[in-house]
């Protein structure tokens, strides 16, 4: 049984205030990860080793016994294997267990199926790993709850295998949901519950606070979520720059990192050299015909775009990028231009010279899928 925590029906009022602003970015997030992945294929495959302790291996047939545990079947777990741990050493611990060599093309194989189950709820799917992916199903109109039981549903019933889902406003929540139950688990967090399941969850739950911010958070007396959520922003800053300001959004329940689907790793660029003279104001005009020789790519090809960069190359040779991701989609030159030009007036050019000037839109999402709506809509 899968161990659904929506506490959606309960009678208090929402404890998080969210702006009008911020609930307009509020999107319908499912992290998904495939349970115990090799092992659950390699006993899937063959039934005698279903319950069994299975312990699959990278090198299994390396001299000296020098492989490692990629990944051990929950029975396995139990005696206290796990991932990346060395072969001598689980064999110690778990010498009945059934020692299997990895089969990675396979493995592969079995990944893009999980993919294809995917594609059919939304195109915009990012895999983070070969079992682990997240999906942002907000233009789906379908409850985002029912997607993710449907999807699990599917994996079970046509690769006979089980994933872990979560369910959250943003891939942070939805992230750390899908880690609560594990395995064959669903954690539904809403938006107005993100506050309550941050409040009591330790620091180092955080993306990116490892054991050395830990420890320093903790001197300042911040060991949970909530303790975090509620300290100074700017005295955040001033000890741990940017990133701290990062560990006070996620601690807030914020999360603006888009979900990038895989096939955005395509760009469309244009570039021009520029001459000794160049003033900036014809500098803004070269961008522009820029951005309209990519809004004409674009548009071609059906897509728009959610990054944009903007690349100069300096008279020390020195090349200089900025980038900038929205939530929305931009295929006309007038949005990319709204992008591109604070961009290049981040770049610091005293006393410098732009030679070349190069802008590009990656993060390409089709406009002829089904799932993405229509532009501007
Ligand atoms: N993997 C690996 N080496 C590691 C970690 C993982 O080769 N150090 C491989 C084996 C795993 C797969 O990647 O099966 C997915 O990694 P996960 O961390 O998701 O682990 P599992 O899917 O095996 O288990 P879980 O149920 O905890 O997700
Ligand atoms: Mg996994």
């Amino acid at each position: 049984m899968w161990q659904i925590q929506n506490r959606e029906r309960e009678e208090e009022p929402p404890h998080f205030r969210i702006s009008a602003s911020l609930s307009s970015m509020l999107r319908k997030i499912i992290h998904l990860d495939m349970d115990a992945f090799y092992a659950s294929i390699e006993q899937r495959d063959n039934p005698s080793l279903k319950g069994q302790p299975v312990i699959v291996v990278m090198g299994l047939d390396a001299p000296h016994r020098h492989g490692a545990v990629a990944t051990a079947s929950y029975e396995a777990r139990k005696f206290g294997v796990h991932s990346a741990m060395p072969l001598a050493q689980a064999t110690r611990l778990c010498p009945q267990g059934i020692f299997l060599p990895v089969r990675l093309e396979y493995y592969r194989q079995v990944s893009r199926q999980v993919m294809e189950i995917f594609s059919q709820y939304t195109s915009l799917i990012e895999p983070v790993s070969i079992d682990e992916s997240y999906l942002d199903v907000t233009e789906n109109p379908r409850d985002a709850v029912d997607i993710a039981i449907a999807i699990k549903q599917e994996i079970k019933s046509r690769l006979n295998l089980t994933a872990t889902a979560g369910v959250g406003p943003n891939k942070f929540i939805a992230k750390l949901a899908s880690g609560m139950h594990k395995p064959d688990g669903l954690t539904v967090v809403r938006p107005h519950q993100v506050q309550e399941f941050l409040r009591d969850l330790p620091v180092e739950s955080i993306l990116g606070v490892g054991p050395v911010t830990q420890r320093k958070l903790n001197s300042l007396k911040i060991f949970t979520i909530g303790q975090l959520a509620a300290f100074d922003r700017t005295q955040l800053k001033e000890r741990f720059g940017k990133l701290g300001l990062q560990f006070y959004d996620f601690a807030n329940g914020i999360d603006l990192r888009p979900v990038v689907p895989a096939r955005s790793h395509m760009q469309i660029s244009r570039e021009t050299t520029l001459g000794n003279r160049t003033s900036m104001d014809s500098i803004q005009q070269i961008l522009a015909s820029l951005a309209e020789g990519i809004e004409d790519h674009l548009k071609k090809e059906g897509h728009c775009a959610r990054t944009v960069t903007v690349k100069v190359r300096l008279d020390n040779q020195r090349q200089m990028t900025r980038s900038r991701t929205v939530f929305g989609k931009l295929q006309h030159k007038e949005e990319l231009l709204k992008i591109a030009l604070p961009l290049l007036e981040k770049i610091d050019l005293k006393g410098k010279k732009i030679r070349r000037i190069g802008l590009s839109v990656s993060n390409l999402i089709s406009l002829k899928d089904p799932y993405q709506p229509q532009l501007f809509d």
